[in-house]
């Protein structure tokens, strides 16, 4: 591993979890390579330091001449692929390159792809747990958390792995056996010039994807194939041939696969439409790979959420209390008021901001007037989302998330719910969004 320039020499820009874990890989491949970051101290020097003292670390302003010792970059998804030094050295011949491309070429079971700007963590889990509860022996990770390089086992039957668009940028030829593109709307317009530019990087998840899986209601996360490629589609209206959706028969209505139905929506713990969406694409994607429905509709009963994602935390004085702090995006914020808001009796007390990624909140407005008693606000773009209110819907700014719950503990009335749903990152204020909903559930505890 020493530094030497040679037609096999990588170099791992980034050096936080899949940095990490494209070190352990190469090490194990017996591969040359040194590691660059730009942070002065980057999360897992110190482990590098323990467990490989011999490979080269440059830490700080990106050297390009350093880089282009390297025939391939493998670059953090953190990182934007824009940086000047990382173009320079790409135009000197350099590959860039990531962790999935590498885990792709080296994977030896069928890839399950899922992307889209909401969604990703809940269907990913859900496609993992049918294909657990299938009795696959099945790895999932990605995005979601686990670096997908780390998952590389040769007794694994199925991946399962979440991936972002950052991740997609680097990533030249997937093969999955299925992908999807599950919603597209905008997320990370501080990373990328628009969402035509943000929408090609998602779909690169289909390169060389031998089945297809896309919502029929949103034609963004449609891909471009060729006639004979096996496709199914999900959405929550009527499903045709080939199409999962729901079906309504004697007043119920029923997640639905063509002209069958599967199960009563009733019947699913998780609340709103837009987790019905969610299980309809996770059938379909685990359908797609050839898992039987009685382990996947059993999975679907006792699927409880995942933390952060709407999740109910608990009832006082007649109001409901819900942490979405993993909304990050407007997008996952309208879904989670409009399912929630048309699923209770009364209002939404709505607590939204932070940093909002260089986002357009206007859709914003239209959901927050039908749904919302009163909007409790905070964070760097408070008042970005306070405009787009309008001048119906009671409004509070608060300095702490404390606070945000005494306010909303005192604006609802029984029969409404509070929502956590800030369609922004959680940055300006918290380490992450896990810390922005814990804080928010033991305010919420906390209230006598
Ligand atoms: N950074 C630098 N200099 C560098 C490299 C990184 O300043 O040279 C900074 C980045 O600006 C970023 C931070 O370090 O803010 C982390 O970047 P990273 O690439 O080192 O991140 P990892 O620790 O490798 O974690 C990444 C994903 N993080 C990002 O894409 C920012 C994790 O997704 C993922 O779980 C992990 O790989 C394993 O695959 C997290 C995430 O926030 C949950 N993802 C975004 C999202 O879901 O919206 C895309
Ligand atoms: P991701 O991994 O893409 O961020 P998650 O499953 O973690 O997705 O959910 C993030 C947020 O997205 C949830 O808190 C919820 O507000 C919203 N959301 C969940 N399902 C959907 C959906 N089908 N469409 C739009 N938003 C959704």
């Amino acid at each position: 591993m020493s530094l030497i320039a040679s037609s096999h020499f990588r170099i791992v820009v980034g050096l936080g979890k899949s940095g990490m874990s494209l070190v352990r890989f190469l090490a194990r491949q017996g591969v040359a390579f040194a590691v660059a970051d730009t942070r002065e101290a980057p999360p897992e020097l110190a482990t590098l330091r323990r467990d490989y003292p011999q490979v080269e670390v440059r830490c700080g302003e990106l050297d390009v001449e350093f880089l282009c010792r390297a025939d391939e970059l493998y670059v953090s998804p953190g990182l934007a692929l824009a940086t000047p030094a990382l173009q320079q050295a790409a135009a000197r011949g350099v590959q860039l390159s990531g962790d999935i491309d590498l885990f792709a070429r080296h994977a030896k079971a069928p890839i399950v792809a899922i992307t889209g700007s909401n969604a990703k963590s809940t269907v990913t889990t859900l496609v993992g747990e049918m294909a657990a509860a299938a009795g696959k022996r099945v790895a999932v990770g990605g995005n979601l958390g686990q670096p997908a390089l780390d998952l590389l086992d040769d007794d694994v039957e199925l991946y399962v792995l979440e991936l972002s668009s950052f991740q997609l940028e680097t990533t030249h030829q997937l093969n999955a056996e299925v992908a999807t593109v599950l919603n597209v709307s905008e997320d990370h317009m501080d990373r990328y010039s628009g969402l035509p530019s943000y929408h090609l990087a998602k779909h690169r998840i289909f390169r060389g994807a031998r089945k297809v899986v896309f919502n029929r209601q949103d034609a963004l996360s449609r891909p471009l194939i060729g006639e004979g490629m096996p496709c199914w589609t999900f959405g929550l209206n009527k499903p045709d041939f080939k199409a999962f959706g729901l079906r309504e028969e004697g007043g119920q209505k029923y997640l639905a696969y063509e002209f069958e139905n599967l199960m009563p929506v009733g019947e699913l713990k998780v609340r709103g439409a837009h987790n019905q969406a969610n299980a309809l694409a996770a059938l379909a994607l685990g359908h797609a790979v050839g898992l039987p429905f009685d382990a996947m509709l059993a999975s679907l009963r006792q699927f409880t959420g995942l933390a952060h994602r709407c999740q109910w935390l608990r009832e006082r004085d007649g109001v409901a209390w819900y942490d979405d702090s993993k909304a990050t995006n407007v997008g996952a914020a309208i879904a989670a008021i409009e399912g929630l808001g048309a699923d209770i009796e009364g209002q939404l007390v709505l607590i939204a901001g932070g940093d909002g990624k260089g986002a357009d909140f206007t859709a914003l407005g239209q959901p927050i007037q039908r749904h919302c008693r009163a909007l409790v606000l905070l964070g760097r773009d408070a008042a970005r989302i306070a405009a787009v209110a309008g001048p119906d819907v009671a409004q509070v700014n608060v300095a702490s998330i404390e606070e945000a719950v005494q306010r909303c503990a005192e604006l609802a009335q029984p029969g409404d719910a509070v929502l956590l749903s800030p369609a922004c990152a959680s940055l300006d204020m918290f380490k992450n969004y896990e810390e922005r909903g814990r804080l928010f559930a033991h305010a919420v505890e906390g209230l006598s």
